[in-house]
């Protein structure tokens, strides 16, 4: 006979700071009054890029960009606790985690402005190249998560995804091989309500997005993607078990505060009064709030924050817009140190045109 397995599927939600920026003191991870404030700072200064980024394809220095304001939180506090040595695979909208690993901005211009040199990691910084194709990194984030394991490392890889890419054949890929071959790996969906215009309510039935793991026998968690501390938190410990070959599925539940990107009109399919509400949960102005109460932020320090972080984002689009052009050359030489056999017939045909 079958047995019938009636269950909830039941997943943790944590949420350690409120709206009003009040935490639970109870659940608050140990940080240090300077780490705090190393998280805020990298927040605004994602901010600051963010601005500028869409305010630079407005007046059209670079091609195209895709907004990341309302998920500072959910990207910066998940890399925090990541070492260099440590895989990170972004997506187009991961240019809060790509700040927070030390990707030079200026690069992120030039990758924006359609230069393929601005996607190459610094030395010793384990950033893969950025996915366009929808949830194509979360199985490149297993198979490096199991290279880890197989070669005895403790090294962990995080990938990031939205929840648009859970209906991706390489989301389920990736989540069951991760659990049966033990990969070192983490997987942040940040769920930000909608995949350009399909809401969540549209992608899937499912209660939550972190529930999913469950049926891939790793562990699941969601977290309230707007409170830095309980990311934090929960990636945290999540790069711990990693390192041991435990990996997980966090969901980090936020909102996509823009448009989908330089060519959407979100107006067209979603509430005003919406983007309000969550306009109230803002992960800075939280993390100002509880600042503020702990006197961890005067005006003068937030002035001072404000004016490095544009100073910085300044400084940045002046190398960028000074950067040599790109031999044409490069197009076929910039992937591969020894280009494969078909590139190299097509550079030779190339060549014979010009
Ligand atoms: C394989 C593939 N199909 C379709 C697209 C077009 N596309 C670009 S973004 C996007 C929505 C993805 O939404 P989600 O995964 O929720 O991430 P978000 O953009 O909300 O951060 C789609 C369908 C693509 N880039 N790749």
């Amino acid at each position: 006979m079958v047995k019938k397995v009636v269950k909830e599927f039941q997943v943790e939600y944590i949420q350690v700071m409120d709206e009003q920026g009040k935490v639970d003191e109870k659940l608050m991870p140990k940080l240090t009054d300077a780490q705090i404030k190393e998280l805020y700072e990298k927040m605004i200064l994602v901010r600051a890029f963010d601005e500028k980024a869409l305010n630079m394809q407005r007046q059209g220095r670079i091609g195209s960009y895709l907004e990341v304001k309302g998920q500072e939180a959910s990207q910066v506090g998940s890399v925090f606790n990541l070492k260099d040595s440590d895989w990170m695979f972004p997506m187009y909208r991961s240019s809060g985690a790509l700040i927070a690993r030390k990707h030079p901005i200026h690069q992120l211009f030039l990758y924006w402005g359609g230069d393929e040199r601005g996607l190459k990691a610094p030395e010793k910084i384990n950033n893969f190249p950025i996915a366009i194709p929808v949830g194509t990194q979360t199985a490149h984030g297993a198979g490096a998560g199991w290279a880890a394991e197989l070669k005895g490392e403790s090294k962990v890889s995080m990938v990031f995804f939205g929840d648009g890419a859970t209906s991706k054949s390489e989301f389920h890929t990736g989540l069951n091989f991760a659990g049966v071959f033990n990969a070192h790996t983490i997987f942040v969906c940040e769920n930000n309500q909608f995949a350009i215009s399909t809401p969540i309510t549209r992608q899937t039935h499912a209660e939550t997005i972190a529930q999913k793991a469950i049926a891939y026998g790793i562990k699941g968690i969601q977290v309230d993607g707007n409170d830095i501390f309980a990311v934090y938190k929960v990636a945290k410990q999540a790069i711990a078990d990693a390192r041991k070959g435990k990996p997980t599925l966090i969901e980090a539940f936020t909102y996509r505060m823009s448009h989908h990107s330089t060519s959407d009109d979100a107006t067209k399919y979603r509430s005003d009064k919406e983007v309000k509400e969550w306009a109230k949960k803002d992960p800075i102005l939280r993390l100002e709030k509880y600042m503020k109460s702990k006197k961890l932020l005067t005006d003068t320090y937030k002035k001072q924050v404000a004016k490095k972080a544009k100073a910085l984002i300044e400084a940045e689009v002046k190398k960028y817009e000074k950067y040599p052009a790109q031999e044409q050359d490069e197009i076929f030489s910039a992937m591969f140190k020894k280009m494969t056999p078909e590139l190299e017939e097509q550079y030779k045909e190339y060549k014979e045109v010009l």
